[in-house]
């Protein structure tokens, strides 16, 4: 992709709205653009970003067994007053009548929706289990929408739900959410531990939340250091029992602010961590909250009918991204993990026009493609220090940069952006050394 043709507005200016660091850099980054209080336009960069986050939480959903799907935005107000979440759910909940005066809703979430879906089409136990998911925007009329993607209005959530026979295998869904969320993050390049958590709005009895630490997380946490050091589960076999994993990173301590025992301070001693977290992730075991006023029932094996237990687990996709960038960043900008970087590679073209740069170039881009490799060339005729600027605020993991002197000497220079550190190669050699990161 040539720089010239992106449309990537950044900033040179810090904007005033923005309070924490991720939101500063997704505007400056030209990642996202204000629409209305806690509503975001995605630009290009912003949008890529966001690609490559879902497609690994949907991979990472596959493999534990969930199927996805997609369901309306827009939901009829009657399921939620047959849970008897719509006078619940209070100001939060955007309302909506339609042209006939219906009571229509912007879903904040779609327990009822997939309660619905499921006591439709679903009779018999033979056919469970089953877990049902789709990466869709909600809306919440939060009170202060703020920090840009951290708190917004409107977000982009990914929402799985759980069908069992019993609490026993309901249970193993629920634990098998909690593997896969481990794996994700992981993947996603962040440290996130699961604490103990109160189940609000969604209710129902067993609860984690997954928390990522940065110093402007909105809640204090507390946790036993060992637990920043575990790496997460790696081939895992989501039919076996997977309780050994979970008892594993649950039986250390880890606690939000309310739930925090002082008397812990002393006992771990050194091996407390006091910090600042951000929720990126938070699953459910409710069992028949929904099912039973909803009558979500299944023939049972011995013929008469049996409601099912249910569990819902999300993940604050459009949040992730700002989390990430709390997680990662220096005082130049953004560091993407690899994982999720908008493009792998930053091309410098130091004297755009100059015929020797221009070949060196395209020889390199070209290669690179070839090697399937996502390139942003900045082709534009602009000082060379704009670019350097520019390239370090988008944080791509890698930068060659090309002059004239360097191609001169048939080498151009290798720069890692999350250390700085640089080399100077052959052309093919640069080539070579990205084609196998
Ligand atoms: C679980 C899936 C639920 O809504 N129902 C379906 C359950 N859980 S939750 O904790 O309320 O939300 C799940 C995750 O969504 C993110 N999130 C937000 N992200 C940005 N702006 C918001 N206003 C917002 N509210 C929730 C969080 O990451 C949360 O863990």
């Amino acid at each position: 992709m040539r720089l010239s043709r992106f449309f990537l507005p950044t900033l040179k200016e810090t904007p005033t709205e923005a309070q924490i660091v991720s939101h500063r850099l997704m505007l400056r980054a030209g990642m996202i653009r204000q629409h209305a209080a806690g509503i975001y336009n995605w630009l290009p960069l912003g949008t890529r970003v966001l690609q490559n986050i879902i497609q690994i939480v949907r991979e990472e959903q596959n493999a534990a067994g969930a199927q996805e799907i997609i369901m309306p935005t827009i939901q009829s107000g009657d399921l939620w007053k047959e849970s008897g979440r719509y006078d619940d759910y209070g100001p939060e909940m955007l309302r909506i009548k339609d042209r006939h005066e219906r009571d229509m809703l912007y879903g904040p979430t779609h327990e009822e929706v997939v309660t619905d879906i499921f006591r439709n089409n679903i009779k018999s136990y033979r056919d469970l289990p089953k877990n049902l998911y789709q990466i869709n925007w909600k809306f919440r009329d939060e009170v202060r929408p703020r920090f840009g993607l951290m708190r917004g209005r409107e977000f982009l959530m990914k929402d799985a739900y759980s069908f069992d026979i019993n609490y026993e295998r309901s249970k193993h869904a629920y634990n098998q959410m909690f593997v896969a969320y481990l794996r994700t993050f992981a993947r996603l390049g962040l440290k996130a531990i699961p604490m103990k958590a109160d189940s609000g709005p969604i209710g129902g009895d067993l609860s984690h939340e997954f928390i990522v630490l940065a110093d402007t997380g909105e809640s204090a946490v507390f946790c036993h250091k060992a637990l920043l050091e575990k790496p997460a589960p790696s081939n895992v076999d989501y039919e076996a029992d997977l309780q050994p994993i979970i008892d594993d990173w649950t039986s250390l301590y880890a606690a939000t602010d309310d739930k925090h025992d002082p008397a812990m301070a002393t006992t771990l001693g050194g091996d407390l961590v006091s910090a600042r977290g951000i929720e990126v992730g938070h699953i459910f075991h409710f069992g028949k909250k929904y099912s039973e006023p909803m009558k979500a029932n299944v023939i049972g094996p011995d013929g008469s009918p049996v409601t099912v237990m249910m569990g819902s687990y999300g993940i604050g996709v459009s949040r992730l991204v700002a989390a990430i960038i709390e997680a990662s960043h220096d005082e130049h900008g953004i560091v993407w993990p690899e994982s999720v970087a908008p493009f792998d590679i930053g091309l410098i073209n130091l004297k755009v026009g100059d015929p020797d740069c221009d070949a060196a170039c395209k020889k390199i881009h070209d290669a690179l493609c070839l090697m399937h490799k996502d390139v942003l060339y900045d082709d534009r005729d602009d000082r060379a220090g704009v670019k350097f600027a520019d390239m370090d605020l988008i944080g791509l993991p890698w930068q060659i940069v090309v002059g004239p002197k360097g191609v001169a000497k048939g080498v151009v220079e290798l720069k890692r952006r999350a250390t700085g550190q640089k080399e100077e190669l052959s052309f093919d050699a640069a080539v070579a050394k990205l084609t196998v990161m």
